[in-house]
């Protein structure tokens, strides 16, 4: 099978499988496991904060933020298809009490005016608004980069009305492969990141947040109220070390990949339309006369895992576990499906 389901569907290489059995490991509620310590303080410098944590997901990585940043009765102002919305199960306001103002992006690409009008007055009868979260790669969006002005922008907005900024980083990476930054520069521009490294990066489990000593101190306590103090994770740490040193710079074969689907399904007449794609995250969708069960059907029968992301809409990623020979085979199949 060709898995396009995600870039969550990586098994762990050999030399990663390697750096994992090699581990030192401790117990980490202790914050006796010296990998784990030593992938947190990697991440934070990497992205130039004083600290980070290591959490088992990036749902719980996003959710400690959100529930650090705000209080009951807050409101975080995000894009419409953000995943802290759409798909981490209503959890702002199950953790954290608050409510949600969305906003409608360009792919998921918000501008600093539209923020700086949905940021509400201060009245006894108004939810406050404390938070924004940028999404970067947005997911939904199809993979699309967060401009680095966009961030800056928005930044000043909240800077000047008192707002903090989260990033849902999920695939930071992959935006960076794009826009050239360094991590810290993005870094500078927000008071806390999550960093996946199950996705793109290929590590089996595991995310970052990281942000400032006094945040990250805060962020420890929710962790372990969520249930998510870990033991031995350096087991796991060491597959995110090693993810971080070795498959960032091959994220733009993955890149290269996603444009060479693309570039097939443009040219196909039971594909309607397209989000640009910019990194591993291909989105698009099909004409009436073909449903999304209908494709997805023939791709399974021949050797293609793909998943609906709405009711006329299909989403392929591409990752690790795919190589140029795959891309070339989903591209052979895709042009000989015809509407029955
Ligand atoms: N995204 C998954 C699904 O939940 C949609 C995927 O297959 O893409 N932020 C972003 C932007 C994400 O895309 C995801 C996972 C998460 C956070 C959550 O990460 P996990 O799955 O580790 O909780």
């Amino acid at each position: 099978m060709i898995n396009l389901l995600s870039d969550t569907v990586t098994k762990p290489t050999p030399g990663m499988l390697k750096a994992m059995w090699a581990a030192e490991v401790g117990d980490d509620v202790f914050r006796e496991d010296p990998t784990v310590n030593a992938l947190e303080a990697k991440s934070a410098t990497l992205f130039g904060h004083e600290a980070a944590l290591f959490c088992p997901s990036g749902t719980m990585a996003n959710q400690i933020a959100l529930k650090v940043h705000t209080r009951p009765l807050d409101e975080v102002i995000c894009d419409e298809t953000s995943h802290i919305y759409q798909y981490e199960v209503g959890g702002y306001a199950f953790h954290s009490g608050i409510g949600i103002q969305l906003l409608p992006g360009k792919n998921g690409v918000l501008e600093a005016h539209q923020v700086a009008a949905a940021i509400r007055p201060n009245q006894d009868w108004l939810p406050k608004s404390t938070l924004v979260v940028l999404e970067n790669t947005c997911n939904k969006g199809g993979g699309s980069v967060y401009p680095l002005e966009n961030i800056k922008a928005i930044r000043k907005v909240c800077l000047e009305r008192g707002l903090a900024l989260h990033m849902d980083g999920a695939r930071i990476f992959n935006a960076l492969a794009v826009s050239g930054d360094a991590p810290a520069v993005i870094g500078q521009e927000l008071d806390s990141i999550s960093v996946c490294l199950s996705k793109g990066l290929g590590a089996p489990v595991g995310s970052v947040l990281i942000g400032s000593q006094k945040f990250i101190a805060e962020a420890r306590r929710v962790r372990k109220a969520m249930g998510g103090g870990m033991r031995q994770a350096g087991y796991l740490a060491a597959a995110g070390i090693y993810a971080l040193d070795h498959h960032v710079v091959r994220l733009a074969e993955d890149h290269a990949h996603a444009r060479m689907l693309a570039s097939t399904l443009e040219t196909l007449d039971y594909v309607s339309g397209i989000r640009p794609v910019q990194t591993n995250i291909v989105i698009f969708d099909l004409v009436d006369t073909v449903t999304p069960a209908q494709l997805l059907a023939y791709l399974e029968e021949n050797g293609v895992k793909a998943s609906a992301f709405g009711p006329k809409t299909i989403r392929f990623v591409t990752h690790l576990d795919v190589d140029r020979a795959m891309i070339e085979t989903v591209m052979g199949v895709l042009g000989r499906f015809r509407v029955a």
